[in-house]
């Protein structure tokens, strides 16, 4: 069944097929961050993590960029306090998308800039267009990577490169951010809504539990001993092993047919 919930600063919608269509809908402002439109990513969030419908979510922005940070112009009092901003909007936010425990997909359709760049890091993949252009941002303007970029970058292009780009505030490209390993995907601007439903769909249909698990030993793993990722492997493998998704896995594997895995 399609939903739609209406929002002023984002578009929020759930397909038939399981994916929500997150979109940043400032396109005059280039989808630059306000305390209203993080406030809305939250609740988006909350609401795609309550529905049991939705399988995946999908963020991208209206327009021609998917967004270029915090607006520089919108709030000026968040730059007097600038502690105080981040951790009571900015925070929120990413806690919510990290909390909503279901596959999430950054479609990245221009220009992602700053805070903007962090919240397409913090999604599990990344599809972009040729076109797209990620840019560190917060150098240009004497200030340090946040909204999870200082984790989240150097997690999926090490250190070396990470420091390369933000500290001589280095733009990639579309293309150089596949080749980087930055993005999952890359295409051409007119094929990629259809790459990233591709994406989408395929995530729509794996085993909900056992995909929270793997993310979750995955972002552990780099903290731990050989001997604590085993006994977190073993934990997060007794858990889906008593589901019923393991069930029908096994019972699709036996009659050779596709699994239908329904989270529990
Ligand atoms: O509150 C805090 O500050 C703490 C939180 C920090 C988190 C952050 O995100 S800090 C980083 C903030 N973002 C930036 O510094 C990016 C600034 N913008 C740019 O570097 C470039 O505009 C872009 C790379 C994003 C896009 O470049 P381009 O050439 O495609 O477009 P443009 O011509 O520069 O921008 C078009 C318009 O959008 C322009 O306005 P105008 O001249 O037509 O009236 C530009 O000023 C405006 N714009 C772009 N980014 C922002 C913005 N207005 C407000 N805030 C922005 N972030």
């Amino acid at each position: 069944m399609e939903q739609a919930t209406r929002f002023q600063n984002i578009l929020y919608e759930v397909k038939p097929d399981g994916v929500a269509w997150v979109t940043l809908n400032r396109p005059d402002a280039l989808n630059s961050f306000t305390g209203d439109l993080l406030a809305e990513l939250a609740a988006a969030f909350h609401q795609a993590r309550q529905n049991e419908e939705v399988r995946v979510v999908v963020i991208t922005g209206a327009g021609r960029a998917f967004c270029a940070g915090q607006d520089l112009r919108a709030n000026p009092d968040a730059i007097n306090d600038l502690k105080t901003w981040l951790k009571t909007t900015y925070r929120p936010m990413l806690m919510a998308l990290q909390d909503l425990a279901k596959p999430t997909v950054a479609m990245v359709n221009g220009v992602a800039a700053g805070a903007g760049f962090s919240l397409a890091l913090a999604c599990d993949f990344r599809v972009a267009s040729a076109k797209a252009r990620f840019v560190p941002a917060f150098g240009k303007i004497a200030l340090v990577p946040d909204s999870g970029m200082s984790i989240n970058l150097p997690r999926l292009i090490g250190y070396g490169r990470a420091l390369e780009l933000l500290g001589l505030s280095r733009d990639l490209t579309g293309e150089e951010a596949f080749a980087w390993g930055l993005v999952n995907r890359v295409c051409p601007p007119d094929e990629l809504v259809d790459k990233t439903t591709e994406l989408a769909g395929q995530l729509a249909q794996v085993a909900p539990l056992a995909f929270s698990h793997t993310k979750d030993l995955l972002q552990r793993a780099p903290l731990l001993t050989l001997n604590e990722a085993l006994a977190l492997e073993e934990a997060a493998q007794g858990r889906v092993g008593s589901s019923a998704d393991f069930r029908e896995g096994l019972a699709a594997f036996e009659e050779k047919r596709p699994p239908r895995f329904s989270g529990k």
